[in-house]
């Protein structure tokens, strides 16, 4: 079997390097996998430094490409597979709309408040704050599901794949989605495509080494 052609650097815990290998798996593509420490700074070395000025995972390598920030190499999968990127130029514009609003309010308020919750010595306010940023999100990603199956369109694609791959961790950030019907919904829709997994996939290593881990295309992927 030849070499996959895309190498993912990301960390386990990471909401966002999920995001990045949920498409792949989607996609039905095989990409190898590095682990990065993030907790030991393995993002702010210069040997990373230099792949991504931003000293975040993840980071996507194809075809001589350098890929950061999780929706961007989102768009870069689809456009590269011609799946999930919308039917027209009227869909993909949604779509990035999408994006755009999930990074600024949804994952970050999901994200800051996990942090806080797990890792960070946050005051309970901040936690707080971030956890109605979260939670006036999921009103609205609700509301919007009233009468439609996904965020765009008439079939997954990387809005709902950018969106709702943060809110499987909202657990995590101390958020209780019981009520919020049609986003659960929703995600139920999305976590039976094919090639869909969980977001612990992902190996637990501790050094960037030569891939820790090769994933093959899922059968049931359409490629
Ligand atoms: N906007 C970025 C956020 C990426 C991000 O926050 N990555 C975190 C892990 S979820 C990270 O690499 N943190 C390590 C660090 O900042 O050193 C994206 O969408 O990819």
């Amino acid at each position: 079997m030849p070499a996959p052609e895309f190498t993912l650097y990301g960390h386990f815990e990471s909401g966002n390097v999920y995001k990045a290998a949920l498409l792949l798996a989607l996609a039905g593509q095989a990409y190898d996998y590095r682990h990065v420490d993030i907790f030991a700074g393995a993002t702010k070395d210069d040997g990373f430094t230099a792949m991504n000025t931003f000293q975040e995972v993840p980071v996507l390598l194809h075809d001589g490409n350098t890929l950061t920030q999780s929706d961007v190499i989102l768009r870069y999968l689809a456009d590269f597979t011609g799946r999930f990127g919308g039917r027209d130029e009227a869909e993909r514009r949604r779509i990035q709309e999408w994006m755009a609003w999930t990074s600024n309010k949804l994952t970050n308020g999901i994200s800051q408040a996990r942090f806080g919750l797990r890792w960070a010595d946050y005051d309970l306010a901040v936690i707080t704050f971030f956890q109605d940023r979260a939670n006036a999100a999921f009103e609205l990603v609700d509301r919007h599901l009233t009468d439609r199956e996904w965020l765009v369109g008439d079939g997954p694609s990387i809005a709902d794949i950018s969106a709702a791959g943060y809110i499987y961790l909202a657990g995590e950030a101390g958020l209780d989605l019981t009520q919020k019907r049609k986003m659960l919904a929703w995600m139920g829709r999305l976590s039976v495509q094919p090639g869909w997994h969980q977001p612990d996939k992902l190996p637990r290593q501790d050094a960037i080494v030569a891939p820790v881990a090769t994933f093959d295309a899922p059968d049931d992927g359409e490629g």
